[in-house]
């Protein structure tokens, strides 16, 4: 037992060293060393025809692609000042016809996964993907990117990207292009010919920090997920969840982020799972409920909802459901510090 005067000692002994930036470690031990991760970041989830897409719409009336360089809107998660987890951006893009968002390049690393309209471009040094819905498309850090579109309509998707880690760790650079547009370099499509159909060049490959290939059409993903299924491979609690690999290390498609395709049959209720990693998810096709936290979210298509790290979430499918999801993983593996843990005999109500 410590007495009144040692309590008074103490408590005069923190005030000053407050003043002078000291913090004695076994004052803050709970929170600077916890015995498991607590969350800064809570569930959120975005509904894509209710609130997204009637919000890009009114921006595509409000400004054009060019005045606002790219017209994106970032999902906020109301439990952080910026993004949807502490590591992870989520915003959704549109651009209309006649429209290019002019070409630059960032320090951060950027993917995108295409919600609906068609005839949209995005180019990576000079090499063009055109999009369609379910598409996963990456635009590796420090790449020339631009986007455009010719045709009629309008085209939205989702980015993703790493811009809250990046930013934390200090190491964010970007630049505009001379021109809005870098000239063509190859013809469409050109790396997933090379690296992207399970071929691969016959001289070496060098092996980069990214995928060589920056477009991953649904349509394959989707068959391979319908011929998986006939396997019956199912996992308890992610269904029949692939990663989007670089064909050349078999690694994850970006540095810092991990991106997953998953399959959920009807019916499927899934069991309890967390990880370290925080992921953000949205729905290709299907619905159904994502039990993340305290939260139960109603799921159909293009909605968006972040999974935080260590927080146990299960996930139910009422038809046929593809989440995309990305996360992450891959700077948590790099730094030997993603765990995960399974509760599969916990009851969901
Ligand atoms: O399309 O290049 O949502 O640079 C945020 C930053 C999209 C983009 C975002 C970006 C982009
Ligand atoms: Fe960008």
């Amino acid at each position: 037992m410590k007495s009144d005067i040692e309590d008074v000692a103490r408590d005069e002994y923190y005030a000053r060293m407050a003043l002078r930036g000291l913090t004695p470690l076994w004052t803050v031990m709970a929170e600077t060393v916890p015995p498991e991760p607590v969350p800064a970041c809570k569930p959120a989830f975005w509904d894509y025809a209710d609130d997204i897409r009637p919000a890009l719409l009114e921006a595509a009336d409000l400004i054009s692609a060019d005045e606002a360089q790219r017209r994106v809107l970032i999902l906020n998660n109301p439990s952080l000042s910026r993004g949807a987890t502490r590591t992870l951006l989520c915003a959704m893009q549109l651009i209309k016809k006649g429209e290019i968002a002019p070409a630059h390049r960032h320090t951060q690393s950027a993917l995108r996964l295409v919600i609906e309209g068609d005839g949209a471009y995005t180019a990576v040094n000079g090499e063009k993907t055109y999009m369609r819905p379910g598409d996963f498309i990456v635009t590796p850090a420090w790449t020339w990117h631009d986007h455009g579109k010719d045709t009629d309509g309008s085209m939205i998707w989702l980015d993703g990207l790493d811009i809250p880690l990046v930013n934390h760790l200090g190491a964010t650079f970007s630049e505009e292009y001379e021109s809005p547009q870098v000239a063509e370099s190859r013809k469409p499509d050109h790396s997933r010919a090379r690296y992207g159909s399970g071929l691969l060049p016959l001289e070496p490959v060098a092996t980069t920090h990214h995928s060589p290939v920056f477009s991953y059409p649904y349509e394959k993903a989707r068959e391979a997920l319908e011929l998986l299924r006939r396997e019956d491979e199912w996992d308890a609690s992610n269904g029949l969840k692939m990663k989007y690999a670089n064909p050349v290390t078999g690694g994850h498609v970006l540095p810092t982020i991990s991106s997953f395709i998953q399959l959920l049959p009807k019916g499927f209720v899934g069991s309890p799972y967390r990880s370290t990693e925080s992921t953000v998810a949205t729905v290709v096709e299907g619905r159904g409920r994502a039990r993340v936290g305290d939260q139960i979210y109603t799921f159909a298509p293009n909605d968006v909802f972040v999974l935080p790290n260590w927080t146990w979430a299960s996930l139910e499918a009422d038809e046929d459901s593809v989440i995309f999801s990305y996360s992450d993983r891959a700077t948590l593996e790099k730094l030997g510090l993603f765990r995960e843990q399974r509760e599969p005999c916990r009851v969901v109500a």
